[in-house]
């Protein structure tokens, strides 16, 4: 039984090692919400993956402040959970804001594996002691750039390599990728930079043999996506589209994808998570884990997921020298032979540097429940 005491929320801003840039933007520094929930003397970590802006999906890190803080908390004061899977009944009344509801949810789990004792992956269902590490590149600012970058993250034993697309920045940046490295497991993301009318161009993409197209068309387009794929060799898969478990059954149904990025936040909880992990399973549909530029505490918990048996693809989780000079929680996580080792501590098995958050932290909120 778990009973929250206090919940904190700190707003960090932390400097990436390189600008990422996409079809929706460019993130020089991450910023990021992370929230602490104490219980029985323990503290459990949370992180919320909402952007700075609403460019990947509507929440931003203010309107998660908001929502937790205004709406959600006063739902969870006095309230004792059994199992962290109780927590979404609870929020249900709030609409939407998947990644605010996640970010809570992500705390209890911590709380309730350290309370067991045991590693968060062991208490998901692990099968796994690593998990195989891909890496997501960002538009770069010209061909040779991105064939250099992808070179040097191939050096460091990558499984899977993704590049970042928008129309302008396509087929000739895949191309060259393609010819320098034949064999390279290679896919792409859009970010919804297309549309349907784009169907023929997006098929000149078909002769790259990559794994997939991720997420080509807008958000709210699931029909446009089972039309795209009827005309597409490449498979499709769906990150931005698919924002609840339901969402995940009707693009399977409708055939709008034939491959899944989970992201616990998009989704709306672990629990959430682990539902598409056993909807997709059932169905034989190939699994892998997204990224949001987490820090380790983000990162923990996404390698936890990425240990369940259904994730059978190489992950947008890489090293934390990929993303950050110093990460919050210690220890970073370093590539091994192209695998990120799973945490065998209790609960996210990494550490709250305290006095690294402190630094770089630029607004908190607490409540006492
Ligand atoms: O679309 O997968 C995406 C980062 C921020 C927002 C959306 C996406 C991404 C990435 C980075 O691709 C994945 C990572 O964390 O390594
Ligand atoms: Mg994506």
């Amino acid at each position: 039984m778990i009973r929250p005491e206090r919940i904190s929320l700190h707003l960090v801003e932390l400097p990436l090692v390189q600008p990422f840039v996409t079809s929706f933007g460019e993130e020089r520094v991450r910023r990021v919400l992370l929230v602490s929930m104490t219980a029985d003397g323990l503290i459990g970590w949370g992180e919320c993956v909402a952007g700075a802006g609403p460019w990947y999906s509507a929440e931003t890190v203010d309107t998660a402040r908001h929502v937790i803080g205004d709406f959600a908390l006063p739902l969870v004061r006095g309230r004792a959970f059994d199992h962290p899977r109780e927590l979404a009944a609870v929020l249900a009344p709030i609409r939407g804001h998947p990644m605010a509801k996640a970010a809570l949810e992500a705390a209890l789990w911590d709380l309730h594996a350290q309370a067991a004792g045991k590693p968060l992956a062991q208490v998901l269902g692990a099968v796994r002691t690593e998990v195989p590490a891909g890496v997501s590149v960002g538009i770069q600012p010209n061909i040779p750039a991105l064939v250099e970058r992808v070179a040097a993250f191939v050096e460091q034993g990558y499984q899977r390599v993704k590049l970042k697309v928008k129309p302008g920045w396509d087929v000739e940046p895949v191309a060259a990728v393609r010819e320098r490295f034949p064999d390279l497991p290679l896919s792409v993301d859009a970010n919804a930079a297309y549309t349907l009318d784009d169907a023929n161009h997006l098929r000149k993409l078909d002769r790259f043999d990559l794994l997939m197209v991720e997420q080509p068309l807008p958000y709210d387009d699931l029909v446009g996506h089972a039309r795209l794929a009827r005309t597409l060799s490449t498979p499709i898969c769906l990150d931005e589209s698919l924002s609840s478990p339901h969402r995940a059954w009707e693009a399977l149904e409708i055939g709008a994808c034939r491959i899944i990025n989970v992201k616990q936040g998009r989704l709306g909880g672990l629990s959430a998570a682990l539902a598409v992990h056993d909807l997709a399973q059932g169905r034989g549909v190939p699994l892998w884990c997204g990224g949001m530029l987490e820090t380790g505490i983000g990162r923990a918990l996404n390698v936890a997921l990425a240990a369940l048996p259904g994730f059978t693809l190489p992950h947008d989780i890489s090293a934390t020298d990929r993303y950050y000079y110093q990460d919050l929680a210690v220890p970073p996580f370093h590539l091994e032979r192209g695998f990120i080792r799973v945490p065998q501590g209790t609960g996210l098995g990494v550490e709250m540097d305290l006095a690294r958050l402190h630094r770089f932290t630029v607004a908190s909120w607490a409540w006492q429940l």
